[in-house]
């Protein structure tokens, strides 16, 4: 059941270097040729075959400077000793260079080492274990390939350097993004943060402690260190910075977290050293670390191995923070969007002492977000921008950005002179959703299914007071579903226990419908699962809202895999779950028996249409009897509210605007 939740925020993918390919040829090629020059040495220039008995007289006479013993061969070779290469080969001694030999093959029941013995032989004896043309390609294979890989790492750690020839001789140096203001500052302001006005206000007194620092210390104020930016990802935390920056007109430092984390031992410290050196130098300055709880996570938990490099980043960046004078005029911000794993020696007072909190936007703060990255398009005209704010709610401004621009791509493939309104709603559907996959091929029966579930999400949601309205239902593939149902969750500030346990209900009301109407059950209702237990297990460990675990909040702050409480309540947890899922199948199904006319229609409907609306919905079951939040607020804003003595067509005739332009979708 998708909902305009959370999108994922992209995963920003490291560059990989660039790898020049004739670099690779060329170690190739050293490779083949120190291969062919291997081969070439293990031959011994001169060699000449003798019969068995020869080779014991040889030796016996005291001819042989070396044995060699090939048990794999089954052979045997004399080095013959420079004085008696004449006995033996009869010639002089320039013609068959410097250590001939002469071999035969053993009979292999005659043991060599004992005969060696036998005949007194004193000097040298190797015994060679010729390894199959496999495993002899391998072993000079092998070290060439060690030696690509290690080129290979070499070549990403120079990448990843501070570019041109620092590479690895400069890896404890910090790989510290700058923008200083004589290059024209990050050229970013205030007015470039669409929304966001409290973090902004909040921020503004960094940049005045930037600007007049005097101010503040001629009163005998300290200037704080640092701030820590909290808040999902993709909602400009890194824009304010830099706005910050822009603002106090100072030199910008920026680092992530992950820079710090590096597989070689004290790297991150040393990093954090020299940022903080740059930054002193250049002061007043902003440091900005994002992804701080990549070093900052808290201290001794019990992971699996390995985060002692880590806590030495962390040590040295709280020794750094604890080092510099409250005047030194360099201000460190930092992101995240968990607090509550950050060690807590980072928010004592002196260090990250205040939390300044970037939320996602709200419907105004949306309205003005899609201002900022409408501008660059060619728009239909009359395009009604509150419009599209309302059905992207959840949305981050990098989310936003992202609609636009797919909408712009949307409307390019048609052909079209302008993006429409239409583009940006099939652009939020596919952020949301996924690619459309119209060709994926279903059968009769399939698809009556699926029909079914999604019509069992619309009844049971369309009934039930607190449920998410339904925009839409579709059983056109998309993305890893096969349908959906499209609900605009209202922007609520606090959910109560019957909103959680009716928003349940509806997510149950899928599996519910296939098991009542066709009596079977299927894997398709695995992300509804899987959202319910999340949803029940959340309300019962951390809400306190079951009746066998009241008011108690299990909530995992510093222990990653530990679980906060006793193996009996664990026990209970489960239990109170499985009963709170069961309680709401139980309702979801009954709601559906209930109704059951109406569901049939509506999957018989979906079958057909492959998409339905709420109109549709609606002229089945006739129009909802509640108030949206959207109406509430309304009505309580409207001059009417203020006099007791309403109209009730004016509320009525709210009521129906927005019910139709909510779900124009
Ligand atoms: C699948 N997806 O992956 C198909 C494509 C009930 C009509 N097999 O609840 O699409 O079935 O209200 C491995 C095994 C996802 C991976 C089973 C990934 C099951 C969405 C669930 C509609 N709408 N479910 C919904 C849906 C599915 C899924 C899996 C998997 C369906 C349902 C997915
Ligand atoms: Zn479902």
């Amino acid at each position: 059941m998708p909902q305009p939740a959370a999108p994922n925020p992209q995963q920003q993918q490291p560059k990989m270097p660039r790898f020049n390919l004739n670099w690779l040829y060329l170690v190739i090629i050293a490779g083949l040729a120190v291969m062919f020059f291997q081969n070439s040495w293990g031959e011994s220039n001169f060699d000449k075959e003798v019969s068995y008995s020869d080779i014991k007289t040889y030796i016996t006479q005291g001819y042989a400077k070396e044995v060699v013993v090939d048990k794999a061969k089954g052979t045997i070779s004399l080095v013959i000793d420079k004085a008696h290469i004449r006995d033996v080969f009869h010639v002089s001694t320039d013609q068959v260079g410097a250590s001939p030999t002469v071999s035969t093959r053993y009979p292999s029941t005659d043991k060599v080492e004992e005969y060696l013995t036998q005949a007194e032989y004193t000097g040298k004896v190797t015994y060679k274990e010729t390894r199959s043309v496999l495993l002899n390609l391998l072993s000079s294979v092998l070290p060439i390939l060690i030696f690509v890989g290690l080129w290979f790492f070499l070549m990403r750690y120079m990448s990843k350097g501070s570019g041109g020839m620092g590479g690895i001789f400069n890896v404890g140096k910090s790989k510290a993004q700058v923008i200083e203001k004589g290059e024209g500052g990050t050229g970013v302001t205030f007015k470039d943060v669409a929304g966001q006005e409290s973090a902004k206000q909040e921020v503004q007194e960094i940049v005045d402690f930037l600007k007049n620092p005097a101010k503040y210390t001629n009163l005998g104020g300290k200037i704080p260190k640092g701030a820590l930016l909290v808040g999902p990802p993709g909602t400009g935390k890194t824009l304010l910075a830099k706005a910050v920056a822009g603002e106090a007109e100072v030199p910008f430092f920026s680092m992530s977290g992950s820079d710090f984390v590096e597989m070689f031992v004290g790297v991150g410290a040393s990093r954090v050293r020299d940022l903080f050196r740059q930054a002193k130098e250049k002061a007043p300055s902003i440091v900005f670390i994002d992804e701080i709880d990549a070093v900052g996570r808290a201290r001794g938990t019990r992971n699996f191995g390995g985060n002692d490099e880590r806590e030495n980043t962390l040590n040295q960046l709280l020794t750094e923070m604890d080092g510099f004078g409250t005047n030194s005029g360099v201000i460190i911000l930092a992101a995240t969007n968990r607090v509550d794993i950050l060690d807590k020696a980072l928010l004592r007072a002196g260090r990250f002492d205040r939390q300044i909190h970037v939320e996602l936007p709200d419907l105004p703060e949306r309205i003005a977000i899609f201002g900022v990255h409408l501008k660059p398009l060619r728009l239909e005209p009359g395009l009604d921008v509150e419009l599209l704010a309302r059905q992207t709610p959840g949305f981050s401004g990098a989310d936003i950005a992202n609609v636009c621009n797919e909408a712009a791509l949307i409307a390019a493939r048609h052909g079209s002179e302008s993006v429409g309104k239409q583009d940006f709603l099939d652009a939020v559907d596919r952020i949301i959703g996924g690619l459309e996959k119209k060709t994926k091929i279903m059968t009769q029966s399939e698809k009556r299914s699926i029909a079914l579930h999604e019509a069992g999400h619309a009844t049971v949601s369309w009934l039930l007071e607190h449920a998410n309205p339904l925009v839409k239902v579709t059983i056109v593939p998309r993305g890893q579903a096969l349908g959906a149902a499209w609900y605009l969750p209202e922007e609520r500030n606090i959910t109560t226990k019957e909103q959680m346990l009716d928003e349940i209900c509806a997510t149950l009301g899928g599996r519910a419908a296939e098991e009542l109407c066709t009596g079977h059950i299927s894997s398709g209702a695995l992300n509804d699962l899987e959202t319910v237990t999340k949803r029940a297990y959340g309300m019962i460990a951390y809400l306190g809202m079951s009746d066998a675990l009241p008011n108690v909040c299990y909530y995992n702050t510093e222990e990653q895999f530990h679980k906060p409480y006793s193996e009996h309540t664990a026990q209970l947890i489960d239990t109170e779950v499985q009963r709170l899922i069961a309680e709401q199948y139980a309702r979801a199904k009954r709601i559906l028996s209930e109704h059951a006319m109406q569901h049939d229609a509506l999957a018989q409907l979906l079958c057909s249409q492959e998409v339905i609306y709420a109109e549709d919905v609606e002229k089945i079951f006739g129009p909802r009897p509640w108030k949206s939040r959207a109406e509430v607020i309304i009505a309580e804003n409207s001059p009417a509210a203020e006099e007791p003595a309403t109209t009730t067509t004016t509320d009525a005739e709210t009521i129906t605007t927005t019910t139709t332009e909510s779900t124009a979708s």
